[in-house]
């Protein structure tokens, strides 16, 4: 598990050679964001219980065979565990867009997600429209103008869009 420092540390470790220019160019960024990626995985980890609360909902919404009765969502257990998914999801999000890098994400949470669904007979592709609506969620609260300091987020806000469109893509 690495943070982008790290991990380039490691590659150039590998090759023998010193950090380059363009390694260096892009870490130089990576700290000059420094707040705004901070203030994002801050404003997630504080609105995480209505991220993951309105997201549920609205994947119940659009699938109620979900919470019918003999529905992968149906009787508190299940509902429980599924609401528990896509906290466990958001808030491994959240550590790969503090450490600039998605290998938390990967070997934490999502390796061999896909194959515990399908044992389970859980339908990823559901979890996946869940992940979506979490996404939209976390960027509408990350964008939003009120109680901060304004500036261009569009490079932090990709770069987190990215991580859940990962996650969503590791389960369908
Ligand atoms: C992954 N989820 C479930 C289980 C595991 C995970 C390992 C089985 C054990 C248990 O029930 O606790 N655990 C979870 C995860 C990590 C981890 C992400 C990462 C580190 O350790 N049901 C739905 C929705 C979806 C859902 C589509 C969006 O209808 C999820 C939520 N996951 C769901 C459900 C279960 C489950 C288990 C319902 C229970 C399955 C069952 O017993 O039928």
């Amino acid at each position: 598990t690495l943070d982008v420092f790290s991990k380039v540390v490691s590659q150039a470790d590998a090759r023998g050679e010193f950090l380059s220019t363009e390694q260096l160019d892009a870490l130089t960024a990576v700290v000059a964001s420094g707040s705004k990626r901070l203030d994002t995985v801050n404003r997630i980890t504080s609105n995480a219980s209505t991220i993951v609360t309105d997201a549920a909902r609205a994947l119940f919404d659009e699938q109620p065979q979900l919470i019918a009765p003999g529905g992968n969502a149906y009787t508190n257990r299940r509902m429980a565990a599924c609401l528990r998914d896509m906290e466990i999801i958001l808030r491994y999000v959240t550590y790969a867009a503090l450490a600039g890098d998605a290998s938390v994400l990967d070997d934490r949470c999502l390796n061999g997600l896909r194959e515990t669904y399908i044992a389970l007979g859980t339908p990823g592709a559901s979890v996946a429209v869940g992940v979506g609506k979490m996404k939209e969620a976390a960027i509408k609260i990350v964008n939003d103008p009120n109680g901060i300091t304004k500036g261009d987020c569009s490079q932090i806000v990709s770069e987190l869009a990215g991580y859940f469109d990962r996650a969503a893509a590791a389960v369908a």
